[in-house]
């Protein structure tokens, strides 16, 4: 790989790696390369103009909607619909999944996404992110696209990558061949790969939970928070919560950690949507050497049945997150 490799030279060259090597995958991951800057450019001056704060509107999940999520929602469907490329797009923003029709239902792939993951977070200048997870079809090519599109394991995921618009943008994703992170260069709006084959260091030292669940968390949950802040060996790890999930995934990734959202009041289930959160960073951690579990299963071979559907989600060092499987089997 040559020095400064652009994510439009590196989509060329490692075409062939793509799991279906049509250039339409290519294609997708042009769409959302074109979308995150978009979006990053928004993001960016949300401090100027009147972009921060509530809509007003309501999303399927009872929600207030943020501008800015309403503003990379567009984007995003847009830059998709626009390039002809996907046959259905599923949004953490539309109570639906949306059929597009262009190219006479011939488009192979669908995408599921979350177009601003974290937008609580805007209105004081922190992190956010865009997930999105890419499946080739299972309906026939040239009909309309259909639930069981969407609703396939996340080991069936052909690319899935996220957008983390921090002190500087950074948009990391994989293909099924290792991940690799590209920094946008915000002077001339160019992703360059600044982290190639990113894995997760041997050992972790950060937990990442919202704390403020705590009573309300599973015993196993409880006994390994409890185990983090132990004094013993390379213990007590550190707390970091940042409660955007694609910022405080990408810290523990780089720099070895566990994230988990565990079942809560008030969410039985756990906050986060198996399909287009939890699946695309199982997927992302797995390639980078982590682990992605439901406490019990592993994340991508859970069989969803709504495309809106939450899981508990612990997500990490491989070792990391066995040991908290550990803890919440012993009550099972
Ligand atoms: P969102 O998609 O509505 O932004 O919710 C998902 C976010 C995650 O990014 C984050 O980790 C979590 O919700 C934080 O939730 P909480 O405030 O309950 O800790
Ligand atoms: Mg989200």
């Amino acid at each position: 790989m040559q020095k400064n490799t652009t994510l439009g030279e590196f989509i060329i060259e490692n075409q062939s790696d793509f799991s279906y090597s049509s250039g339409e995958l290519s294609k997708l991951l042009n769409a959302i390369r074109l979308a995150a800057k978009v979006v990053n450019h928004e993001v960016n001056k949300a401090g100027l103009v009147d972009l921060i704060g509530n809509s007003g509107d309501v999303n399927v999940q009872g929600e207030s909607q943020q501008k800015l999520d309403v503003f990379a929602n567009k984007t995003f469907i847009q830059a998709l619909n626009n390039r002809e490329i996907v046959c259905g797009i599923v949004s953490e923003e539309d109570d639906e999944y949306i059929e597009v029709i262009g190219n006479n239902y011939n488009n192979k792939y669908v995408i599921l996404m979350d177009p601003l993951d974290g937008s609580s977070n805007i209105d004081v200048n922190v992190s956010v992110g865009t997930i999105f997870s890419i499946y080739r079809r299972v309906t026939p090519i040239g009909t309309p696209v259909k639930s069981e599109d969407f609703l396939q394991k996340g080991n069936k995921q052909v690319a899935a990558g996220y957008i983390v618009y921090g002190t500087s943008t950074m948009l990391v994703f994989t293909t099924g061949n290792g991940v690799n992170g590209f920094t946008l260069n915000p002077a001339i709006g160019t992703f360059y790969l600044s982290h190639p084959n990113i894995k997760f260091p041997e050992k972790g030292n950060l937990y990442s939970v919202n704390e403020g669940n705590y009573s309300h968390f599973p015993q196993g949950v409880k006994d390994y928070i409890k185990y983090c802040q132990k004094i013993e060996e390379d213990r007590p790890y550190s707390s970091r919560y940042i409660g955007s999930m694609v910022s405080d995934f990408h810290r523990n990734m780089i720099k070895g950690g566990i994230y988990m959202y565990p079942s809560s009041f008030p969410y039985p289930k756990g906050k986060l949507r198996l399909l287009y959160e939890c699946n695309p960073i199982a997927f992302i951690a797995e390639q980078a050497g982590g682990k992605a579990s439901d406490g019990y299963t592993r994340i991508l071979d859970l069989e969803p049945t709504e495309i809106h559907e939450r899981t508990p989600f612990f997500c990490g060092n491989k070792y990391m997150v066995d040991e908290l499987e550990n803890f919440i089997n012993k009550y099972s």
